[in-house]
């Protein structure tokens, strides 16, 4: 009955919808030339962004990354050279472009500025300091990113860290974005990238970091935290508004857009509606499957024992408990093979197939391990 359904939705075009409701926060990448500003881009949201020719470029020396397979805007600037002249052109070009911007409305408007200074610089410039005092003073949350901390020893490291600390009145964390992974697991004690995405989230807005998390590269837990506290809630909260009304439960046509949205808002989470158009497909009609037969079953069998609140409670309180817990429980399973499924991606050498991880069998077991954890009605 249910794999009829299926073809009563275009899942991209639900994909579109989950996309387009979700705000993106505008970050600003400042620092000299050649201090690793597209580097660092590269390193936390993945190569796709910042490859090189995606970007717009706008109006003096800022280039625009954004796109609609991103829900995050990026603003690299042209880094500055050496020579009084130039960096002061630098500073008021910044200045004035964050004015312009904020007048533009709320959209539009810097959320946070990343400041990027070079370790093998060995030094904090006067301009390094007004340009992040520029930043500051127009009330951008502002960081210093220490870069390429791979070319320095450990005194020049704190010495610089010092330095910035010192003068610049932000907070500074050190990368390496070494291509050799020996190094880079030496520089592991040092290296600061969870710290400086950490400092990013935590600048933003609620509403943007949702499009912060989902834009980064790999960070699979962060993403399941979101999912699991933010995005299911949403959807959960949907169906048993849709319980509530009064319509024949068994009907489960108005429960199946609820799951299928959430089901495309989940995929985009992880970063997996990029994956191919076949995976986007596959899982909607597997969450439609899943969902039509789970519920088919539970007003026969004694799937609903499983519940927490049912039999206890009558009628409609009862609908709206089996129609949340229901969602929440395939959100769960879903959010779980995504989960699995992006670590293997990102972990492994070879291209994973996704029928391995998004398969019926495997998701109901995930759907039953949940229904089980939360049978008292814990976190629901
Ligand atoms: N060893 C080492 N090299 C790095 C690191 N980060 C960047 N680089 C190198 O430094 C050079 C400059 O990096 P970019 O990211 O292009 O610097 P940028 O700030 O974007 O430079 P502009 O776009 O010219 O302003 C490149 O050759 C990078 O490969 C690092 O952590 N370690
Ligand atoms: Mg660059």
């Amino acid at each position: 009955m249910s794999d009829i359904k299926v073809k009563n939705f275009d899942f991209q075009r639900e994909l579109e919808k989950v996309a387009a409701g979700i705000r993106k926060p505008n970050i600003l990448i400042c620092g000299a030339t050649g201090a690793g500003k597209s580097t660092v881009v590269n390193w936390i949201f993945g190569k796709n962004v910042a490859a090189t020719g995606t970007g717009r470029p706008l109006t003096r020396g800022i280039t625009e990354y954004s796109s609609e397979e991103t829900s995050v805007n990026l603003f690299d600037t042209e880094g500055y050279e050496i020579g009084e002249e130039k960096i002061s052109a630098y500073r008021d070009n910044v200045e004035k472009w964050i004015e312009e911007r904020r007048e533009g409305g709320l959209a539009g408007q810097i959320h946070e500025a990343w400041y990027c200074i070079s370790a093998a610089n060995k030094r904090v410039t006067d301009m390094d300091i007004s340009v992040v005092q520029t930043l500051l003073e127009k009330n951008i949350p502002t960081v210093v990113v220490l870069t390429q901390l791979d070319c320095v020893d450990y005194e020049e490291y704190r010495e610089m860290f010092r330095a910035v600390t010192e003068n610049c009145n932000v907070h500074c964390f050190a990368t390496s974005a070494h291509e050799d992974q020996y190094i880079q697991e030496v520089m592991e004690p040092y290296i600061e990238w969870e710290a400086l995405i950490d400092w990013a989230i935590r600048e933003l807005d609620d509403s943007l970091k949702e499009g912060f998390i989902g834009s980064l590269a790999g960070h699979v837990q962060k993403k399941q935290e979101l999912v699991t506290k933010k995005i299911i809630p949403i959807y959960t909260t949907a169906a048993a508004g849709v319980a509530a009304t009064p319509i024949p439960f068994s009907d489960a046509v108005l429960l199946e857009p609820i799951q299928v949205s959430m089901a495309m808002h989940i995929l985009r989470t992880y970063g997996l509606d990029k994956v191919s158009e076949e995976l986007i497909s596959f899982v909607g009609s597997l969450v439609v499957t899943q969902a039509g037969r789970m519920l088919a079953q539970s007003l026969t069998a004694g799937v609903l024992k499983m519940i927490p609140g049912v039999g206890t409670a009558a009628g409609i309180a009862v609908n709206t408990v089996v129609a949340s817990t229901f969602t929440a429980a395939i959100g769960a399973a879903l959010s779980q093979s995504c989960a699995n499924y992006s670590k293997a991606v990102f972990e492994g050498s070879k291209p994973q197939s996704y029928p391995e991880f998004f398969d019926s069998a495997i998701l109901s077991g995930f759907v039953e391990s949940w229904l089980k954890e939360h049978k008292n009605g814990k976190d629901t």
